[in-house]
């Protein structure tokens, strides 16, 4: 697909009211794309959308969607309006790190939630939107996954395995549409600043900021750049992976940062 093709594609992007989903919904929009985004807070999700609506003249669909409930993805997805049903590029992007402690302090519930989103979220909606992908012979799906799918870190544990869990689903995915046209990408960011750090650490915000202090992250345009590279490149070429760093971080766990 090229960049001009993409005026007349559908994306649909989870996860999309906030951060990189938001920041790639407005790339997409710029483009002139047809945009189907769900989160689980609709609110947020329709002041994202609306503006993107009215300032680039494209249709956007927005519903609300909880990527962990099986039933609810299975539901939402079957039910989507006529016109949403074809899906050009699928936008994996609903995702989240809670909880910041050594495996053996760590918490249950903080577990299962990365999990049932990160990778289980992710297989629901892949296993929904795929079989019209396959029919049709067309389509792109492009995951976010991380640098913690590369690396390993100190308290990473369950997140490290749910982003090493979407790049091992990556390349399967794209082993078993081996003969198809579908594409498969994934885009694998380190720091971005984005509510990601506050969701992490529970709301304590000053703990946050201090994940981005005295160096220079990445932004959400910066990874949607990477994410709409992919989408835009010509149908022979499929973008296994990006990584995609700050200048000031060499791997997940070494950052430079300028002293006060
Ligand atoms: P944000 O917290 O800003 O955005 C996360 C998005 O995911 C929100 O729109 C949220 O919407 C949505 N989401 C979370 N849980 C669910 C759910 N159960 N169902 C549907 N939507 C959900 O963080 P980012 O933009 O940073 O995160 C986006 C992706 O990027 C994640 O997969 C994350 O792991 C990955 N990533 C982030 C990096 C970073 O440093 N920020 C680096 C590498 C990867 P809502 O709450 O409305 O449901
Ligand atoms: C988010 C980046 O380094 O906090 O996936 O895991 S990191």
């Amino acid at each position: 697909m090229t960049k001009s093709q993409i005026s007349s594609k559908t994306v649909f992007i989870t996860g999309a009211s906030s951060g990189i989903g938001a920041a790639c919904a407005a790339h997409f929009a710029q483009a002139g794309a047809r945009l189907l985004l769900c989160a689980r807070n609709i609110d947020r999700l329709n002041e994202i959308a609306m503006p993107l609506k009215d300032k680039h003249k494209i249709d956007i669909h927005t519903f609300q969607l909880d990527v962990r409930n099986r039933a609810q993805v299975q539901q939402a997805l079957k039910n989507l309006p006529k016109e949403w049903q074809t899906i050009d590029v699928l936008i994996n992007n609903a995702g989240l790190a809670r909880g910041f402690e050594p495996l053996q302090e760590g918490n249950i519930d903080d577990w299962e939630e990365m999990i049932d989103t990160n990778v289980k979220g992710l297989l629901y909606v892949t296993r929904a939107i795929l079989p019209a992908m396959v029919a049709r012979n067309s389509g792109h799906i492009i995951n976010i996954g991380s640098v913690a799918g590369h690396e390993a870190y100190p308290k990473g544990n369950a997140y490290c395995a749910s982003k090493h869990a979407v790049s091992a689903l990556t390349k399967c995915l794209r082993m078993d549409l081996l003969g198809t046209k579908i594409r498969v990408s994934t885009v694998d960011p380190g720091a971005v600043e984005t509510s990601f750090s506050v969701v992490r650490f529970k709301g304590d915000k000053e703990r946050a900021a201090a994940v981005y202090k005295g160096m220079q992250p990445l932004t959400p345009a910066d990874v949607a750049d990477a994410v709409f590279y992919c989408a835009s490149c010509p149908p022979h070429v499929n973008i296994s992976e990006i990584i995609i760093m700050p200048t000031d971080q060499a791997s997940a766990t070494m950052v430079h940062r300028k002293q006060d």
